[in-house]
């Protein structure tokens, strides 16, 4: 018999690789999904099996992070071996909207899954990975960033994220669980949600570069991220909940980018090279030199603006990890760089908005919203 995994957030970025992972791994997953009036599976789609065709070991089950009653029903019924605990409302500037909503989900939906382990008798069983998160780096304390650092939350998010954190580390030491936390910092690729910040980018790049769109607007260019490929991260959680004791990881490449360098690589991976002007909120970017003939851009076009809507009430400047435990103890590495991201991603979009510009020559109205 295989191992039988729990992924609450099975329909986000991570949820979707991490399944790919440990169905090929053999494992038996059972992922937690939120009831939508539109549907919202795309990224597992090419998972599902038809349970009445199929010999199952994928299941979809209905939750929700904020309610107990549905987590400790399906704990009980599914008897996990390993949950990982990845649901979230995970977008840092859209916390500062919603923070109510953010900590019930994000910090006490932690305490909720722990608790029902406990409650269920499930202590010695069941190992619980929880994704926890760079941001409760925040303001800057000390670089690069280790399991040493001390924290300095900068978002109800992150606040949330530090709740769910502790209270991690609580279980563990008061109830003996093995309970871990994975402090991931940044990680994208073809299937990141739209509106964090690369994503963003590689969507209107390759709109732009197929003259679908004029310009794109973003917030602070000057902020540094540490960005790795959610396929290695996703390899990571798995290794935290096969180590012998149960700890808390930094998981990071080591490197940092500026927003604005993210934009000029994209750019650069469809032969197009820009220039930045001014400062602040009246930066722009301008093409300079356009070396594909495949993308005609006429130099000097504007295709960057600031637009300070973006900008959030307190910013997490820069982050930089510093994973060395997980590489000694672990023996974790990366297997993409940042180009190898960059192109991963490039590619991914150029090939869908391709199709949305046959829908577009055709005279359909395809989806361009952009946050
Ligand atoms: P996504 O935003 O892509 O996915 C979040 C998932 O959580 C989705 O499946 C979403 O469902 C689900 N979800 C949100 N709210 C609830 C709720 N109330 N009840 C049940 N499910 C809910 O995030 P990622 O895959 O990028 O990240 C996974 C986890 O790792 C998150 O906890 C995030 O905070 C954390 N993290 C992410 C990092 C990154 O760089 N990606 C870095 C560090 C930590 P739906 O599809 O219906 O919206
Ligand atoms: P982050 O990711 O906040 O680090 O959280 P995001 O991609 O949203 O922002 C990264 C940086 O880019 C700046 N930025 C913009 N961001 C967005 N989304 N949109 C813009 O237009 C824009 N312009 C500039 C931001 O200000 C920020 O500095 C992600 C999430 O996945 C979290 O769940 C996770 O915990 C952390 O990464 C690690």
């Amino acid at each position: 018999m295989g191992k039988v995994a729990f992924i609450t957030g099975v329909t986000g970025q991570d949820g979707a690789y991490l399944s790919e992972f440990l169905l090929k791994k053999g494992y038996e997953v059972h992922g937690l999904k939120r009831r939508s009036s539109l549907f919202n599976t795309d990224r597992i789609d090419h998972l599902y099996q038809d349970p009445h065709v199929d010999h199952q070991n994928f299941y979809l089950h209905y939750g929700d992070m904020t309610d107990s009653t549905n987590l400790i029903r399906l704990i009980k019924e599914i008897q996990p071996d390993e949950i990982y605990n990845l649901a979230a409302m995970s977008h840092v500037a859209v916390s500062f909207e919603i923070p109510e909503y953010t900590g019930n989900a994000d910090g006490l939906g932690t305490l909720r899954i722990l608790d029902a382990v406990r409650l269920l008798g499930l202590e010695e069983k069941t190992r619980i990975y929880q994704a926890s998160t760079s941001e409760l780096y925040g303001k800057v304390q000390e670089v690069p960033q280790s399991e040493t650092t001390p924290f300095y939350p900068r978002s109800p998010y992150a606040v949330a994220k530090m709740y769910a954190y502790w209270i991690t580390v609580n279980y563990r030491e008061a109830y003996n669980m093995y309970a871990c936390n994975g402090i991931l910092f940044n990680h994208e690729s073809p299937i990141r949600g739209e509106t964090f910040v690369t994503r963003k980018i590689t969507r209107a790049v390759s709109r732009i570069a197929l003259g679908l769109q004029d310009k794109f607007y973003l917030g602070n260019l000057d902020a540094q991220r540490d960005w790795g490929h959610a396929k290695d991260y996703v390899r990571m959680m798995w290794m935290i909940l096969q180590a012998d004791e149960a700890e808390d990881w930094v998981i990071a490449t080591g490197k940092t980018t500026r927003i604005r360098d993210f934009v000029k690589m994209s750019f650069a991976e469809v032969g197009i090279t820009l220039e930045f002007k001014g400062e602040g909120e009246d930066e722009k970017a301008f093409v300079v030199q356009c070396d594909n003939p495949k993308y005609q851009l006429e130099i000097g076009k504007e295709v960057l603006a600031v637009d300070a809507r973006y900008f959030r009430p307190t910013e997490v400047e820069l982050l930089i990890g510093d994973a060395s435990k997980a590489k000694k103890k672990l023996g974790w590495e990366c297997q993409y760089d940042l180009n190898d991201l960059v192109k991963d991603m490039m590619e991914s979009d150029i090939k869908l908005m391709t199709e949305q510009q046959y829908l577009e020559d055709g005279g359909y109205k395809t989806m361009n919203y952009f946050e």
